[in-house]
């Protein structure tokens, strides 16, 4: 079996070009919307057997599901070749329809509205299907006897398991045909980068390179690409609010940059203050700090409450603001960035995520946090990180700088601005990814999904 990816502007214009290229005996395996494109993937030579015959009483069932809705599917597949405002000598030839075609058309529907219509390919089958009457599935369920929600949930099941073939078949498809951006994702995935930084790195490699070649261009930029603060808090001064996930060490961080202040512009240009007023013992920690550090340490419960000990602090070079540490699921949480935007000061908020996260944490930190505006990063723990790439390409997809790293416990020797740390956080990352080995089934999930170009 030869198997293709095209992507067009539309359907038509995909099934335009897998005629051309591949010819009448083209098999549509599936298509799906990327961004404002179309990609089908397309085979010559198929045999019918997709993963081979449904082995398991889950595939079989899949597949008897999957029956009631070829029927529609094609349908609506060939309105989506069918000539809508084209002229009348391009009539089409047919293109054959396969049973992972159905299943294609599957994913683009909602699994319950696909129950009472036929599945749409592209929006405009779509818009065309819906017009339909749609008794096609309608009856076949009731033969068969399951209940619509067990048969949303089969078609589900195999919706899952075409996409995984599938993106195994591309991730070896690029293997076969780009061998060095293969290599180089795949020593990517081990560093922790992100999937679509990746691929925008691999992207870069050109075609002839070979692979040392390739690693050292894609280091370096991946090197460039890092965004890096050149401020120092701790010489410009302002009003910096820490927030962040319970635990990722914003108290600690702030009597570390306390700590540094004060040493070069002494305690009087100092003020802080906590918001943590939820936890038990939370403000005691800042105020044992302050009362080392002999610094002014205040409260604030609310809003107002913060806006009198900013107007306090209004002379202070430097002030710094600790928030509450709580889950990042708490609801709470929005009433503290509400707080935070105090009027008449320009409180500037630096999230703080732990280096140690692994990949899906740091996202969901990153979507709580981003309410409050973060303008900078401060990495934690980058003592017990196990891969760097995550939070790296975090801050590089993001376009979120980084502040500041956090290498330990102690105040304040365990933390460093992070813009002269630019090569040494690279070579740490590539240190620790000498431990890391992704299996190619992970791999596969990883970018056999993306659009990756197999030529350079
Ligand atoms: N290993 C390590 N521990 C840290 C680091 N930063 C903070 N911690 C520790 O993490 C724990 C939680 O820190 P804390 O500042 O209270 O976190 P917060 O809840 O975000 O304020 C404390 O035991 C800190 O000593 C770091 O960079 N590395
Ligand atoms: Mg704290």
């Amino acid at each position: 079996m030869n198997l293709r990816r095209y992507v067009a502007n539309d359907m038509r214009e995909a099934l335009a070009a897998i005629r051309a290229e591949l010819g009448a005996e083209a098999v549509m395996l599936s298509s799906r919307k990327v961004g404002s494109s179309v990609e089908v993937i397309a085979a010559v030579d198929y045999d019918g057997s997709f993963g081979g015959e449904p082995d398991t009483a889950a595939d079989e069932a899949s597949a008897r599901a999957l029956g009631a809705y070829e029927q529609a599917a094609r349908r609506s597949v060939a309105q989506a070749a069918a000539p809508q405002d084209r002229a009348p000598q391009q009539a089409p030839t047919p293109i054959r329809t396969a049973p992972a075609q159905a299943a294609a058309a599957a994913r683009a529907a909602a699994p319950a509205e696909a129950l009472v219509s036929p599945p749409s390919v592209d929006e405009g089958a779509g818009a065309a299907a819906a017009a339909q009457p749609s008794q096609a599935a309608a009856p076949a369920a009731a033969a068969d006897g399951p209940t619509a929600a067990s048969l949303a949930l089969e078609i589900q099941d195999l919706r899952r398991l075409l996409e995984t073939q599938l993106a195994s078949l591309a991730w070896s498809d690029l293997n076969r045909q780009a061998p060095v951006r293969a290599r180089v994702l795949r020593e990517l995935a081990k560093l922790g980068v992100d999937a679509v930084v990746a691929a925008e790195l691999a992207g870069e490699v050109p075609g002839s390179a070979s692979f040392q070649e390739a690693m050292r261009l894609v280091v370096r930029r991946f090197g460039e690409r890092l965004p890096l603060v050149t401020w120092d808090m701790a010489d410009d001064g302002g009003v910096f609010a820490l927030v962040g996930p319970t635990g990722v060490g914003k108290t600690t961080s702030i009597a570390k940059i306390a700590a540094r202040f004060v040493l070069r512009h002494g305690v009087e240009e100092l003020g802080l203050v906590s918001t943590d007023t939820y936890r038990v013992g939370a403000r005691q920690q800042l105020s044992n700090f302050a009362r080392i550090l002999r610094a002014p340490m205040h409260v604030a419960e609310n809003a107002a409450d913060l806006k009198r000990v900013l107007d306090g602090f209004a002379h202070k070079k430097l002030v710094l603001i600790d928030t509450a540490g709580m889950s990042q699921r708490d609801v709470r949480l929005a009433n503290q960035f509400t707080t935070l935007k105090v009027e008449g000061h320009d409180v500037r908020t630096v999230l703080a995520l732990s280096a140690g996260a692994d990949r899906a944490c740091l996202a969901e930190a990153l979507r709580v946090f981003e309410a409050a505006e973060p303008s900078a990063l401060v990495v934690t723990k980058l003592d017990e990180a196990a891969a760097l790439g995550g939070v790296l390409s975090l801050a590089i997809g993001r376009k979120l700088p980084i502040a500041y790293l956090s290498d330990g416990q102690r105040v304040p020797e365990d933390l460093h601005r992070a813009a002269p740390k630019r090569f040494w956080l690279l070579g740490s990352a590539l240190k620790l990814s000498a431990n890391a080995a992704p299996d190619e089934n992970e791999l596969a999930d990883r970018f056999g999904h993306m659009e990756l170009a197999v030529n350079g």
